[in-house]
């Protein structure tokens, strides 16, 4: 099976076109865009011409189905974060296609395609594969609402026209997605390739402190019910409340803050926040969470305040399949001998929940300088068709085979 890397890497610059942001190669992509439909409008095209039928399923995630039962499927997500990079997802998307087009063109095995939808969680966690993994049912997901307050609901009408039926995963012997690191390791170690062993579970939910909007000059300080005070509070406190629960793996942010009414004469009378941790243990998730519920209660009482919590998301760690990760390593050691590694991945991928339903792997390339989830994201071209020719060697050293 030979893939075609200029294909390959034209068709990835073709989709970076679709919510071009114009700063270096980064893109304005999220679930439900304008640019997110035209794009999964002209891969729907991409997979027709591939021999593969285009099928969006009722959450808007785009399969391109091999003709063939038991074929494998390969993909990713072609939904952006809110300042994307062109690699995130896309790159799977891309390298998923040209592998389908390169086995139809050595005569098999069977690839199939998808491009999920809202994986970078506009509206949740990875939203568009936990629907199509049964975790959150499709009238749980249209009441999940963006950081503006529109539900998915509304936001997925615009593909009404398109979407069909959920696929039925039992049509596929398993799946593997390419990816890029998001992470340092690859691109210091100069190495072309890493095949994940597992991704680390997550956390994600709002929470907002209730105080009282008052004047920022008459309303003494001790007087205050100050939100941004209490949320400052709780920062502090739940760093110092981790040390002895997390790991140098372990990850926590708040990425997300909205003061209300978020003047500078007012002392803000609502804070919400986006809470999202991170780890390889889900004991661990859990005892992080009684520590965020406990603080947040905490800060609230002391300082006369009301705290409430949004729907928690979450996933847990999942571990790679080993009949497909030893095709992955067997192939990166043929493309690439002595400059790849096994690797645990910290970003979150659809894999996670793909794996409710069938085995799955992940590959991954190179990032430069280990940015992501900004437009100064980027890979080596070279880094990019070695990864394609680790999958498409990972694909071909699989067969049909059910992993
Ligand atoms: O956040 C993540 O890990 C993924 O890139 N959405
Ligand atoms: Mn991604
Ligand atoms: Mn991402």
């Amino acid at each position: 099976m030979k893939p075609n890397p200029d294909r390959f890497l034209s068709d990835l610059h073709e989709l970076r076109s679709f919510g071009a942001s114009g700063v270096g190669k980064g893109v304005i992509r999220p679930a439900y865009s304008e640019a997110d439909i035209a794009a999964r409008a002209w891969l729907a095209g991409k997979f027709e011409e591939a021999g593969l039928e285009p099928h969006y399923d009722p959450m808007g995630s785009l399969f391109g189905l091999s003709p063939e039962p038991n074929s494998i499927l390969l993909g990713s997500h072609s939904d952006s974060q809110p300042e994307g990079g062109w690699l995130d997802g896309a790159l799977g998307v891309i390298a998923a296609l040209e592998v389908a087009r390169a086995a139809r063109e050595a005569g098999g095995p069977p690839v199939s395609v998808v491009s999920f939808q809202d994986e970078e969680g506009r509206f949740g966690v990875t939203t568009g594969s936990t629907v199509w993994s049964g975790r959150l049912s499709l009238e749980e997901a249209d009441q999940l609402t963006d950081s503006a307050g529109i539900t998915l609901a509304h936001a997925r009408a615009a593909m009404s026209e398109v979407t069909g039926d959920f696929v039925d995963p039992s049509r596929f012997t398993g799946f593997i997605e390419m990816h890029i690191e998001q992470g340092p390791w690859l691109w210091e170690a100069g190495e072309a390739a890493g095949v994940v062993t597992d991704i680390v579970g997550i956390r994600d939910m709002r929470i907002t402190f209730h105080g009282e909007q008052n004047h920022a000059g008459t309303t003494p300080m001790h007087r205050r019910k100050d939100t941004f005070q209490a949320l400052s509070e709780f920062n502090a406190a739940i760093n110092e409340r981790f040390r002895n629960v997390v790991t140098p793996q372990t990850v926590w942010t708040i990425g997300h803050v909205k003061l209300h009414p978020d003047a500078h004469s007012i002392v803000p009378g609502q804070a919400t926040f986006s809470m999202q941790w991170r780890d390889g243990d889900a004991d661990r998730l859990g005892r992080m969470e009684e520590i965020i519920r406990e603080t947040a209660d905490e800060v609230a009482k002391v300082r006369g305040l009301e705290v409430s919590y949004g729907p928690m998301l979450g996933l847990e760690p999942v571990a790679m399949n080993q009949m497909l990760r030893s095709a992955l390593e067997e192939s990166a050691q043929a493309v690439a001998p002595g400059a790849w590694r096994t690797m645990p991945s910290g970003a979150l991928h659809d894999a996670t929940n793909v794996a409710v339903h069938m085995p799955v792997a992940m590959l991954f390339t190179p990032s430069i300088n280990g940015i992501s989830h900004a437009f100064e994201e980027d890979t080596d071209e070279a880094d990019l068709a070695r990864g394609l020719e680790v999958l498409a060697g990972g694909v071909a050293r699989l067969g049909g085979a059910k992993a």
